[in-house]
């Protein structure tokens, strides 16, 4: 019994592995989850296309009907994205329930990870990552995303980790996993909404090319695990730091008011966010999401032209 046995990969993506040409997953909990309806699908086919015009071939992951896909239709992607919430939000935990039970989950990074490796995909392209929450002392909400990348061979391009997190820490729990941090043509790990986080990245990479060589280097190493590529919003996207911080302690207020933990912190944060800011963080965590895609495909065809 192998683990492909559960695996559809889409022709152009299958074609794209056997040339060796360069190929970005993408993950769809940011579809389902991390967006409202409509905005959450046409940003999941512009991504995909941001990565088509950057020379590579998309895989957008989730698992349907129990089948873990690799390179969705954009039929697939309208419905996770119109089902939004009533779809299984799927981390590594979740993950054998959702096959052996044939239903439909939408994937976070620790499952995209997953599920790329399985395919042979190395690069991975998202929004933000999952990390240490802040309050986590008490509440112990540390993402699986954070163990994954201490295991699963995939690169993974993000805007940093999501200002709603403790970054001081889950720059800690990377540390401690041996999952490196590379700041893409910055010395700070971006904060997501805003460019810098004042936190300091261990490695600055200027270039796709260096930054697929770090990665084939630490492989031929036999150091497994994935590697972080901060990428910052682009300038005229980016919000202010100070003026977001302090809506984003605002809603995490109003989260503990309600009793809202685990799973649904993410989404419930985001959503309050969006509300909050008349929209404009939506409109910045789209452009950042475009922004890594582009540059994924880029380490993606660098990686490519190493093998
Ligand atoms: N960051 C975002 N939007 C998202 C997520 C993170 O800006 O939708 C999702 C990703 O799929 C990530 C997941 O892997 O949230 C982390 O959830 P948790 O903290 O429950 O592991
Ligand atoms: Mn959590």
């Amino acid at each position: 019994m192998r683990a492909d046995q559960y695996l559809d990969i889409d022709a152009a993506v299958s074609e794209a592995l056997a040339r060796n040409q360069p190929v970005v997953a993408l993950e769809s909990t940011i579809i389902s989850h991390g967006m409202p309806h409509p905005q959450n699908v046409d940003t999941a086919l512009a991504v995909e296309d941001a990565v088509r015009n950057s020379g590579a071939v998309p895989a957008t992951i989730a698992i349907i009907d129990g089948r873990l896909k690799v390179g969705l239709s954009a039929e697939d992607i309208e419905q996770l994205g119109r089902k939004g919430q009533q779809v299984i939000k799927t981390s590594r935990r979740d993950l054998p329930f959702v096959v052996a039970r044939r239903e439909t989950g939408a994937t976070t990074v620790a499952t995209t990870m997953i599920i790329a490796a399985l395919a042979g995909i190395r690069v991975f392209a998202t929004g933000g990552i999952g990390g240490v929450h802040r309050g986590a002392a008490e509440t112990m909400d540390v993402s699986a995303d954070l163990e994954e990348l201490a295991r699963t061979n995939v690169a993974v391009v993000c805007a940093g980790v999501k200002s709603v997190l403790d970054i001081g820490k889950t720059l800690e729990y990377l540390e401690t996993k041996g999952v490196p941090v590379i700041g893409y043509r910055t010395d700070e790990l971006p904060a997501f909404y805003a460019r810098s986080s004042g936190h300091p990245v261990d490695y600055r990479v200027d270039t796709a090319e260096d930054i697929a060589i770090a990665m084939k280097t630490k492989w031929a190493l036999g150091l497994h695990g994935g590697i972080v590529i901060g990428n910052p919003v682009p300038d005229e996207a980016a919000l202010d730091s100070a003026e977001i911080d302090a809506v984003i302690d605002a809603a995490i207020v109003e989260m503990a008011d309600q009793g809202i933990s685990g799973k649904e912190t993410t989404p419930f944060l985001l959503a309050r966010i969006a509300e909050k800011t008349k929209g404009r963080s939506l409109a910045t965590n789209i452009a950042l999401v475009l922004n890594n895609a582009r540059i994924a495909a880029n380490v993606a065809a660098a990686y490519s032209a190493l093998q």
